[in-house]
């Protein structure tokens, strides 16, 4: 688990499968991993892989030697990508007698084995875009992997995507507009329920961080790397602290950006304000975090969709978000109105995540309201059940070319 795709297949799999369905997944061995096994009813594949470091580079383009060390992760892509296929093609399909109705494949990772299963099949297939290339790398990115990304939705019968922003996105970098659906991610509601949260444990939490009851705590959980705004968040909290001197912030997560933070934190001379704990922590864990923050904070630059949020959104916390460019946020964070769970910001601006913090800040009692307010919308529009549904609907309307 490295993330909101991981999160994704976690759910939407039991949910597809509690529903009536059969799911067989393919996905990535690290080495230890059983190659096959039944888990929750779904019956899990991990083809293990083979190092071919050595050949890859004998016929690599300019694009993919500039990957430099990150090659050994193409490298697995590809040959991940070719092991499912076969063992799918050649070991379910033909050996086990598996008869599939639908193929779906998730973002660029999966993409070249939907289109080499779709092709030896013929069976329809779907691409699920969580994300592109471009809009990862910020308008940079790899010339491979966005080819690979382009050929498998030409290549595919219908697309999914997680949000109307990422569905705009992509009709403007020229996806075919009448393939596209949008399907939402969802939540486990039950296990996201802040009545079931243990106050002793929410009051441990922020003792850990030295909270206490009388002041703030603001909440960044995620992936510390460019596209989630984190560095123009530690940026933002001078002009909050001098505001608000009751306020501490929790920066949750690991990535690339460890040491700038921290090299940050230490020139802005805020480390009694800003506590750092750079690890992925168990499910159980997060979900404590949320319940012991008072906001919770995503000043993402580029965000598809933002599983992360609608978790904080179940806790019933209010949520200041980045909502400029291609951002998912919008999609479920209302910024105004009778129904306002939050505020939006733009991300690339540090006085703007500044402002949106402090206005949550100014209204404490308001913004209670809007975290009660955010998880009357999950329970609504974001259950696993409901989401694993659209799902459903929309591979019958490609099976039946409806
Ligand atoms: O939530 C799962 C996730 C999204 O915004 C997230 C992302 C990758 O970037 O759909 O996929």
């Amino acid at each position: 688990m490295v993330g909101g795709l991981g999160t994704y297949a976690e759910n939407i799999c039991p949910a597809l499968v509690s529903q009536g369905h059969d799911v067989s997944v393919f996905t990535m061995n690290d080495g230890t991993l059983k190659t096959r096994e039944t888990l929750k009813g779904i019956d899990v594949n991990r083809p293990m892989l083979v190092d071919g470091g050595g050949i890859l580079p004998l016929c690599m383009t300019e694009d993919l030697r500039r990957w430099g060390t990150g090659i050994k992760f193409f490298n697995d892509v590809l040959i991940y990508n070719i092991l499912s296929t076969t063992k799918f093609v050649n070991q379910l399909i033909k050996k086990e007698g598996y008869k599939f109705d639908i193929i779906s494949a998730h973002d660029w990772l999966s993409a070249m084995a939907g289109i080499m299963a779709k092709r030896e099949t013929g069976l329809p297939f779907v691409f699920h875009l969580h994300s592109t290339e471009w809009g990862r790398a910020l308008n940079g990115g790899s010339q491979t992997v966005m080819h690979i990304e382009k050929t498998s939705a030409e290549v595919a019968d219908g697309i999914i995507t997680v949000s109307y922003p990422m569905q705009e996105d992509l009709i403007r970098h020229g996806f075919s507009s009448d393939k596209i659906k949008v399907c939402w991610n969802g939540i486990p509601v039950s296990k996201y329920d802040p009545n079931k949260l243990l106050k002793e444990d929410s009051a441990g939490l922020r003792s850990r961080y030295g909270i206490s009851s009388e002041e703030r705590m603001i909440l960044f959980v995620g992936r510390l790397t460019g596209v989630k705004g984190v560095v123009n968040l530690v940026k933002a909290m001078p002009t909050i602290i001098s505001k608000h001197p009751e306020v501490k912030l929790v920066i949750l997560g690991k990535g690339e950006l460890e040491r700038s933070i921290s090299d940050l934190i230490n020139v802005l001379k805020i480390g009694d304000r800003v506590k750092t704990r750079f690890e992925f922590v168990p499910e159980k864990e997060r979900i404590a975090h949320y319940g012991a923050c008072d906001l919770f904070v995503a000043p993402s630059l580029y965000e598809p969709f933002g599983i992360i949020a609608l978790e904080a959104m179940a806790m019933e916390k209010p949520m200041v978000v980045g909502a400029r460019g291609t951002s998912g946020f919008r999609d479920f964070v209302i910024p105004s109105g009778p129904d306002q769970t939050g505020i939006h910001v733009d991300g690339n601006n540090s006085a703007d995540i500044a402002w949106g913090i402090n206005s949550l800040l100014e209204d404490l009692g308001g913004a209670k309201e809007m975290g009660k307010r955010g998880r009357i919308r999950v329970e609504q529009y974001f259950t696993w059940d409901k989401i694993a549904a659209r799902t459903i609907g929309i591979y019958e309307d490609v099976i039946t070319g409806g």
